[in-house]
């Protein structure tokens, strides 16, 4: 709970602040928050994955990605074109690179949902898309776009593509440094 109130906080802190020149923002449109808040884990246990890999969310929540070793990141994607950034560049999200040699890295990024169409992410380090590094966020189960799909066209991409800016989401020190992931 004490954990859920920070990041609610810290979040609600970056929505009031003002526009910078950083790229580092929000999309204008926003919506109330539900102080909900969902964990994502990039890299548990050494493995190209996140954890967990589909999240159900309500719009007004907060999806928050914590980064283990070596050096993930989190990029938007259409469910069409993995591993490269979303053509709607203005509003997909990319956290940066978030490197760390043992524990979490310092920071998180939190990315709050503003509709309830799928979201589709991918690592944008080196090959890991290709090796199956992506999620998503209110898959349509009922949709022949699912998971495994977007994993299989992902192996035969010829290069993932780095976003060029951080911008979508809020990159804010870790909440939770020592939980237990
Ligand atoms: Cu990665």
């Amino acid at each position: 709970m004490y954990t859920s109130i920070i990041a609610t906080v810290l979040a609600a802190a970056v929505i009031k602040a003002a526009p910078t020149s950083t790229g580092s923002i929000f999309p204008s449109r926003t919506v109330p928050l539900t102080r909900v808040t969902h964990s994502v884990v990039a890299g548990r246990a050494g493995q190209l994955i996140f954890d967990p890999q589909n999240v159900v969310a309500q719009v007004g929540d907060i999806v928050e990605w914590h980064f283990l070793p070596m050096n993930h990141s989190v990029a938007q994607s259409s469910f069409g074109s993995p591993c490269v950034p979303d053509a709607d560049v203005s509003t997909s999200f990319f956290s940066g690179f978030q490197p760390t040699t043992s524990g979490q890295a310092p920071n998180v990024f939190q990315f709050i949902v503003k509709d309830s169409n799928p979201i589709w992410y991918y690592c944008a380090q080196g090959n890991h898309c290709e090796s199956g590094m992506a999620g998503v966020i209110n898959q349509n189960f009922s949709s022949a776009n699912t998971l495994d799909a977007y994993k299989a066209k992902a192996k035969t991409v010829q290069k993932t593509v780095i976003p060029p800016v951080v911008q979508g989401g809020a990159v804010i020190p870790n909440p939770n440094p020592l939980g237990g992931f």
